[in-house]
């Protein structure tokens, strides 16, 4: 037996050490190839006594065997190391910024109607959206405003140069044309917001001629302003990032709603900075109500059968009040700075879960 162990060590050695599938295949011919050294041995046998072979037969097969695993196990290691080999020289990495010094962010308008339709989609709200140039039924007449309501005004509301029918188109001065489009193509049951840029002709600390409105509408048969406050109560919790809201209905006046409240949150604006939820001060945010029947009709929707409520609030102040930004004509400089030091980052997407604000 020694002379097999001699010829296990000599060629185990040799494949180990064998550094190219060809010195590989050559230690294996050497060994186990058929005039190898083990299969000469093997023709030995018939020369042995019985009993001689009855130990080196199978001696002789064990080492063939164990010479074949660890040829096998050296191929396997030569192809392992060829695939790191290509790995390692076709290595990209893809998350490389294409251009190492691009620092875009989020305006803080797309960052927090991104928060918006984040929770309002939580609630089963879908998002609709419409044309910004607007004809006067679907900004004016289908809404309830009468033609000689003060909102109309060539003051207020910018109006596009007349057609030869005389006919003029207008800037939306509002997101509610959204609303009557989805109710005249859409119909009743709808649950959903319409976020979006208004225009009207103003321009002074708190106002811009072009600013954001989001507004909100449920039409079912069995809406109460009690799924009004529940909703917007929700809204203002998961948008505020706080545990608890107190909303305060104040009566009010739209020509789209019936009954009509603009909506206080209770906040606290002693500390320099504004919080909501606790404190004694009120500040008015939204406005609101149930839907007039003449809106729900001028949209072929059954009033008897069909009721529900709306909102509207600016996403602009929201975002103001949110993130402490003082002056609303400061969103609209493109003042880089003031960019970069607001701007969110566009990979922080909110979440409910992981959280609403960047
Ligand atoms: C506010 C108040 C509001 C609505 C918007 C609405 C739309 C349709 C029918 C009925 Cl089509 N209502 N929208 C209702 C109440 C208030 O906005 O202060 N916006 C900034």
């Amino acid at each position: 037996m020694d002379a097999l162990d001699g010829l296990r060590a000599k060629y185990l050695t040799a494949i180990k050490d064998a550094d190219s599938e060809d010195a590989l295949e050559a230690a294996r011919v050497a060994a186990i190839g058929k005039k190898g050294e083990i299969a000469l041995k093997m023709r030995e046998l018939g020369k042995m006594t019985p009993e001689e072979r009855m130990t080196a037969g199978p001696a002789l097969n064990a080492l063939k065997d164990e010479i074949m695993s660890a040829v096998s196990a050296q191929k396997a290691a030569f192809a392992d190391s060829v695939l790191r080999e290509r790995l390692a020289s076709e290595w990209l990495d893809v998350t490389l910024p294409a251009r190492p010094k691009a620092h875009g962010t989020l305006h803080p308008v797309s960052q927090v109607s991104e928060e918006i339709m984040t929770i309002f989609a939580d609630m089963g709200f879908d998002v609709r959206e419409g044309p910004q140039i607007e004809d006067d039924w679907h900004n004016f007449d289908a809404l309830n405003i009468v033609p000689e309501h003060p909102a109309r005004a060539e003051m207020d509301t910018f109006y596009m140069a007349p057609k030869e029918d005389g006919t003029r188109h207008i800037l939306r001065t509002h997101t509610s044309p959204v609303q009557i489009r989805t109710l005249e193509t859409e119909g009743a049951p709808v649950r959903f917001i319409a976020p979006g840029r208004v225009y009207r002709s103003d321009y002074d600390q708190t106002h811009t001629p072009m600013f954001h409105q989001v507004e909100g509408m449920v039409i079912d048969r069995d809406i109460t302003m009690a799924q009004l406050k529940w909703t917007l109560e929700e809204f203002l919790k998961a948008f505020f990032e706080v545990d608890k809201v107190e909303l305060r209905f104040r009566a009010s006046h739209f020509p789209f709603t019936e009954p009509s409240a603009e909506v206080d949150i209770r906040c606290d604006r002693s500390g320099g900075q504004i919080k909501f939820g606790e404190g004694n001060d009120w500040l008015e945010i939204l406005g609101s109500g149930m839907v007039h029947p003449k809106v729900l009709a001028n949209c072929k929707i059954d009033p008897n059968e069909w009721q529900g409520f709306a909102f509207g609030m600016g996403i602009d102040r929201l975002a103001m009040l949110k993130y402490g930004i003082a002056d609303l004509r400061s969103f609209f400089d493109s003042d880089l700075r003031w960019l970069r030091h607001y701007g969110f980052s566009a990979l922080q997407v909110p979440t409910l879960h992981g959280g609403i604000g960047g």
